[in-house]
């Protein structure tokens, strides 16, 4: 992590990658560039969600186009023109992208504290005791003490105060230091006999994106892992940069296990070729938010389970217990409080795909 090699790599790829690496249909000046770059981030701090895709399709397309794109036809939530780009941009990256690559990692003292942005599916504070992963598509399942014949029944249980107004991607609000204090699970489980709890089952599809096309049949036999087991997998740091699609990114000191060794411990069924299933569909308790991996990405030494950011344990608004990070895809991919993995050879639903968005998301 400390080796120079890779800090001289992170600081090259620090000044290239401000924002989106998206193609262009002509390349701007730089100074087209400069001047998109601040408008795009202008936006992102001013405006609520809506803008989002606006102020994302200013950068796509580059500086001056930018009433153009507004008024354009919307083809789902984005603007034809940004769309036309991303389906480019993932052919591209389809093409080119080494799997195995490496993204740069930092020193640590470089890291920051993650802002807070997006809480769907968060929006309840989660009772952490409550909490199980509920893994799907194990081989030989039944032989696992944590077997159960349906995952789906199994009951979140959540405090009955509501924690949050819906921040949406508005990025200019993060939660004071106050509340995420007391969102803070140390703090649930202290105050916990004071609290009311109640199993929720929540009706899914209430965030913009509706319901997941993947959401697990009822009956749906496999594990319930506790996150003990999870942390009974070797613990692994890693300091990379997090880039949301908006605009903005920052270095981040993440600890937990690989999702490698997670799917080492828990192997998925074999297709009867003998390889894995191409795909991992992961979800929040009850299936607010909810996004799609190759398996592949999945295998990748840097794709991290995370409990832990700058050393300590995660905040409810950040994913207690449990959030995916990926140094190979955008902020949109990496969900935060996971509830559900399921080895897939249907390709999953994803949240912001639904949307509009790409689903590769690769940077
Ligand atoms: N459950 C959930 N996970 C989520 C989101 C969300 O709204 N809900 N937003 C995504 C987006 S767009 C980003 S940029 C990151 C933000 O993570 P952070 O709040 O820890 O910075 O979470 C991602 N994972
Ligand atoms: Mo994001």
């Amino acid at each position: 992590m400390n080796d120079p090699e890779s800090e001289k790599t992170g600081k090259e790829s620090q000044t290239t990658a401000q924002l989106p690496a998206i193609e262009r249909a002509s390349a701007p000046s730089a100074e087209e560039q400069e001047a998109a770059d601040a408008a795009v981030l202008k936006e992102s701090r001013r405006h609520t969600r809506r803008s989002f895709v606006i102020a994302a399709a200013g950068a796509a397309a580059g500086f001056g186009v930018h009433q153009w794109i507004g008024s354009s036809d919307v083809e789902g939530r984005q603007p034809k023109p940004f769309r036309r780009a991303f389906q480019t941009n993932a052919k591209l990256s389809r093409a080119v992208f080494d799997d195995r690559a490496l993204a740069p990692t930092y020193s640590v003292n470089r890291a920051e504290d993650l802002r807070v942005n997006g809480v769907y599916g968060l929006k309840m504070a989660l009772t952490p005791e409550s909490w199980r992963l509920q893994l799907v598509g194990v081989a030989n399942a039944k032989s696992f003490p944590q077997y159960t014949s349906d995952v789906t029944a199994w009951e979140y249980k959540y405090e009955t105060i509501k924690t949050n107004e819906d921040q949406g991607h508005d990025t200019k609000v993060a939660p004071s230091a106050d509340t995420a204090e007391k969102m803070a699970p140390a703090d649930m489980v202290a105050t916990e006999k004071i609290r009311e709890q109640r199993v929720v089952k929540m009706p899914r599809g209430q965030e913009e994106a509706g319901a997941s096309a993947s959401m697990l049949d009822p009956d749906t036999p496999g594990l319930l892992l506790t996150l003990d087991d999870i942390l009974k997998l070797r613990k692994h740091d890693l300091v990379t940069q997090f880039k949301c699609i908006e605009g903005w990114s920052q270095i981040v000191h993440w600890s937990g296990v690989r999702f490698a060794d997670l799917i080492e411990a828990y192997p998925p069924a074999r297709r009867k070729d003998g390889t894995l299933p191409r795909y991992v569909y992961l979800e929040t308790p009850n299936g607010d938010y909810y996004v799609g991996y190759d398996m592949k990405i999945c295998l990748h030494p840097q794709t991290l389970l995370v409990t832990e950011m700058g050393g300590k344990p995660l905040t409810q608004f950040h994913g207690a217990p449990l959030r995916l990070h990926t140094p190979t895809k955008y902020g949109y991919k990496q969900i935060k409080r996971i509830g559900v993995i399921a080895y897939t050879d249907t390709r999953p639903d994803d949240y912001w795909t639904k949307l509009g968005y790409d689903w590769y998301a690769g940077l």
